[in-house]
């Protein structure tokens, strides 16, 4: 097949999760072509099925906004042309729902048919796509699209009840690669941070409100007067500054280290025992995937799709979002040395079902039911 993937190639999850999705169908021989403002973070291997088209857009005085959903439409319309592409899966609705929507638009005046399939992530749906500043767009263009898809079967009702949805919405969680995303033995990183053989707590986001990064350094803060831990604070985003001066206020700076934007995340989680993950809302929660893959277990919130993924008291547990005291009692129950061997084991064996393994074929028969369904008969 001849796969085209546009999404957003930052830190993101939904730009991480096509990012793979799109390495895994090159390894399985698909041609895979990225659309994007700039190459994937992830994009690292040279692949002869991998390639990457650049959407250019022109600034111009007259624009305050370059019209960026314009210049990838276009751009989508040319590699779908030359490319000879067979089917465009757009990741994150906005904007590439509509910008997929146009280019269709354009390609059928030129008598060529390109079935579309979006993924929803999250946010398109749960807090921006709900806006009404975006509401009627989001709502036509996931209508419009050939096939959709969500992370969660919570995503898939929370877009039945928000948009009115003529769609049929198919649930693919998101997956992690275990042959690639696993722990390491990293025992001298280890020493360097928890020295006296103090827990390791881990929290990694885009530390948007979302994410209620407040709450991780309450947590921290309680485990913290009860036994001896450290804190590392992976990513970087608009709540950085305010969690700094929590800390500062809760005098535990020397236990907590904010490291910002990492590529290697597993060499972090490698060495952890808990991962934090307290969100107000989360359609999946890759991050936490990305932590149990690595045998560590997670202290959630129970908001959106995380249910489907952390089972409580299995590989961790979920408190309702913001009982900080509730996270915490079972963040130290999971940390307790005659409970924690038993949490890992059952983290790793959990992510062992979102293996690539097991979603990318699930995939490639979604991309197979809409083309199938998508051909147009002779004479219509
Ligand atoms: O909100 C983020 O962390 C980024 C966002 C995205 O779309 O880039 O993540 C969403 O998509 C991820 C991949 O499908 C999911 O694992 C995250 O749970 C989801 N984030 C939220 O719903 C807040």
């Amino acid at each position: 097949m001849k796969i085209g993937i546009v999404c957003y190639p930052t830190f993101g999850g939904s730009g991480v999760v096509a990012t793979e999705l799109g390495k895994g169908l090159a390894q399985k021989g698909h041609k895979v072509h990225f659309i994007t403002y700039s190459q994937p973070s992830r994009l690292d291997f040279l692949n002869e099925n991998l390639f990457y088209h650049e959407v250019d857009f022109r600034s111009y005085p007259l624009f305050e906004y370059p019209p960026y959903e314009l210049a990838l439409a276009s751009k989508m319309v040319s590699v779908v042309k030359n490319e000879k592409l067979d089917i465009l899966h757009v990741h994150y609705a906005i904007p590439h729902a509509s910008a997929a929507y146009m280019a269709k638009q354009i390609l059928k005046t030129q008598g060529i048919s390109i079935p579309v399939v979006t993924t929803l992530h999250g946010t398109d749906i749960t807090l921006v796509g709900k806006d009404a500043s975006y509401e009627p767009v989001v709502t036509f263009s996931i209508n419009q699209s050939d096939g959709v898809t969500a992370v969660s079967r919570d995503l898939r009702q929370q877009t039945y009840d928000s948009f009115r949805i003529t769609q049929e919405i198919e649930v693919i969680p998101n997956f992690i690669d275990l042959a690639k995303f696993k722990k390491q033995k990293k025992d001298h990183f280890k020493k360097a941070i928890c020295p006296n053989g103090e827990m390791l707590v881990v929290h990694i986001s885009n530390f948007r409100k979302v994410k209620r990064i407040g709450d991780v350094i309450s947590v921290f803060a309680n485990i913290h007067k009860e036994i001896p831990a450290k804190l590392l604070m992976i990513g970087d985003g608009p709540e950085r500054t305010k969690a700094e001066k929590q800390c500062k206020e809760l005098g535990i700076c020397d236990d907590i280290r904010f490291l910002g934007k990492l590529e290697a995340v597993e060499e972090v989680l490698s060495v952890a025992d808990l991962f934090l993950l307290p969100s107000e809302k989360e359609s999946f929660g890759l991050a936490a995937l990305e932590a149990m893959a690595c045998e560590v277990p997670v202290i959630s919130s129970d908001s959106g799709g995380i249910p489907e993924l952390n089972l409580q008291g299995v590989t961790g547990f979920l408190s309702p979002v913001g009982d900080v005291d509730d996270m915490t009692r079972k963040a130290l129950f999971v940390l307790d040395k005659n409970n924690l061997p038993r949490f890992k084991e059952n983290a790793l064996q959990r992510a062992k079902e979102f293996d690539i393994t097991n979603i990318l074929p699930l995939y490639e028969s979604y991309y197979t039911k809409v083309m199938e369904k998508s051909v147009v008969p002779i004479g219509v």
